[in-house]
């Protein structure tokens, strides 16, 4: 049995709250202790088994579109006992997408909780559909469930997370239980997490972030968290309740403008409020130090900013004690090695180059991808484990042993909005199915609330059919019927060319610099 499925077991008795949630469409209280919802994830496997007639699922996936709440947890530990491995799902994307990773993913059930029966409707003639609630009223066969749990080693697939990537479609990162348990350690160990702590969760759980990062690490902690859907006001005010808060830089970027718009009184609690937290962090994008600065201001200290990936969870951190770095993200976590390497590919340690990292939270690979993974990883030259290319290019401040600072990624066509990683190709890919559209760019213009902004540059096919008008609100309700919400461009802008080199690529670089000159001036 792995130590993720284990240490989860050990709490089966535990009457400490596991999952504080807001219940009121269930017909069960807000505060879930965890042996409530350790029964409740025995119960799913169970279900799980018994509908296969297996001893184990043998790492099948099982895709899980579920609101935030104790039900996810209990869908999320019951698909891992019964030796599946997760696949989240989010309502936030459309029925197309949703249905990608369902078939890439070849899932065997998507499990579906009340409030997404619909969302998952139009699933139904493809794939086994399951009620969760179903799944939770069956008996507890913890037989069964123990023989299957302990069936799934370190190395089984625990959850596959799409990722978007330099070509087209995203990919299924394949993360095993070992990746999982090693980064509940050294991340609880490294933030201080305990069972003292409530941890205020409003980030998305079909990512690496919410889902492993915070939601795993507190539970592998023993403390509480409480799971909810972005709101800044709210955020404020439950932080009144909270020891830690994880967030993105964009999430701290709305708190601010909540934080302005609202009176004096108000702001006066907040910031009470936020300067009893013991911690908060930021990740997924780089903070803004006007940002992190303005938090110092309210809190006293600046958020705990550190460096992750779905294919490595949190690598390197600045420390829960002594001094943080504004603009950089610290140092490795024990047992994550790294490397600077400059141009030409050889593994030559530079001063400023692409970020390569290895060790034992690296994830194992892109499911049925095996070109992409290994063109994700490098074998060392002395014979070592391989290294994973992060694509991120870095350098340390002050020196070799000073904190590393992300300087940006190695491709244009990888974007950051809001957190999300976004590939330029898969949303250009979508506006070319566009009959009125000729060619097109999709580029990221530097923006105070997202990061990137995306940005589409279209020019418009000439012999387009008289049918097919081509302006912004068209092109854009086009992409929302394919792509999640924040894939859709922000601003559409149609041109008469686009910039290309001697090859007839399109020069990306200079497209963004004169789309950024043109939205300043
Ligand atoms: C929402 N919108 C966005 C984004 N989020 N557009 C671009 N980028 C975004 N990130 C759109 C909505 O669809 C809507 O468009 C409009 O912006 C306003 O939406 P609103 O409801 O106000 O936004 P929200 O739902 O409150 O979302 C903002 C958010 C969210 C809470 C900051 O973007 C978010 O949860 N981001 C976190 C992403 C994340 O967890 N990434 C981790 C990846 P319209 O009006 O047109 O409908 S894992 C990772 O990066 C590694 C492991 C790491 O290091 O952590
Ligand atoms: P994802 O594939 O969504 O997991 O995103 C991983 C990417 O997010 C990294 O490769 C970085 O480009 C970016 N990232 C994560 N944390 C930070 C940070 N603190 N500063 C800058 N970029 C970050």
């Amino acid at each position: 049995m792995s130590t993720l499925t284990s240490r989860w077991l050990d709490r089966a008795a535990e009457t400490r709250t596991a999952v504080l949630d807001d219940a009121r469409s269930q017909s069960r209280s807000g505060t879930h202790s965890y042996a409530d919802v350790v029964a409740g994830s025995i119960r799913v496997a169970s279900a799980l088994l018994h509908a296969s007639s297996r001893a184990s699922l043998g790492g099948q996936r099982v895709a899980i579109l579920i609101a935030p709440s104790a039900r996810f947890v209990e869908a999320f530990f019951g698909v891992l006992l019964a030796g599946g491995c997760v696949v989240v799902l989010s309502p936030l994307h459309p029925a197309p997408e949703t249905r990608y990773f369902c078939d890439d993913a070849e899932v065997s059930a998507v499990l579906v909780s009340s409030e997404h029966a619909a969302l998952a409707a139009p699933l139904a003639s493809s794939a086994n559909v399951r009620d969760l609630d179903e799944l939770l009223s069956a008996r507890e066969d913890i037989g069964a469930v123990t023989a299957a749990a302990l069936a799934a080693g370190g190395d089984a697939p625990a959850v596959q997370l799409y990722t978007s990537g330099t070509t087209g479609k995203p990919k299924g990162a394949v993360i095993t239980h070992m990746n999982l348990e090693v980064q509940q350690e050294l991340v609880g160990a490294a933030w201080g997490f305990g069972e003292a702590d409530t941890l205020l969760h409003a980030l998305p759980l079909h990512h690496m972030h919410g889902l492993a990062i915070a939601l795993l690490t507190a539970l592998g902690a023993g403390a509480a968290t409480r799971l909810t859907t972005f709101d800044a006001p709210a955020l404020w005010e439950s932080m009144k309740d909270a020891t830690v808060f994880m967030g993105v830089p964009a999430m701290y970027h709305r708190l601010f403008v909540a934080f302005d718009a609202a009176d004096e009184a108000t702001r006066t609690r907040w910031s009470a409020h936020a300067r009893a937290l013991r911690l908060a962090t930021s990740g997924s994008a780089a903070l803004p130090v006007t940002i992190a600065e303005r938090w110092r201001d309210v809190t006293g200290k600046i958020p705990l900013e550190r460096f992750g990936m779905t294919e490595i969870g949190v690598g390197i951190t600045n420390p829960l004690d002594g001094e943080r770095f504004p603009g950089c993200v610290g140092f490795p976590l024990p047992s994550v090695e790294t490397r600077i390497v400059g141009e030409g590919d050889r593994g030559e340690v530079a001063e400023t180059g692409e970020l390569w990292i290895r060790g034992p939270s690296v994830f194992a690979g892109y499911h049925r991808r095996e070109d992409e993974t290994a063109k994700a990883f490098v074998p060392d030259a002395d014979g070592g484990a391989p290294w994973f290319r992060t694509g991120d290019t870095v350098t340390r401040q002050g020196g070799p042993s000073g904190p590393f600072k992300i300087l940006g990624r190695t491709s244009v066509d990888i974007l950051k909005s809001g957190g999300y990683k976004l590939s330029a190709l898969e949303i250009e890919e979508v506006l070319r199915e566009h009959p009125g559209v000729g060619e097109v760019a999709v580029i990221g213009v530097p923006d105070e609330a997202w990061g990137d902004r995306v940005v589409a540059c279209v020019v418009r096919r000439a012999a387009a059919p008289s049918t097919s008008a081509c302006d912004e609100a068209v092109l854009r309700a086009f992409v929302r019927e394919k792509l999640a919400p924040y894939k859709v461009p922000k601003d559409i802008i149609f041109l008469d060319e686009l910039p290309k080199n001697a090859l007839g690529k399109v020069v990306k670089p200079t497209l963004s610099a004169q789309i950024a000159a043109a939205i300043r001036t």
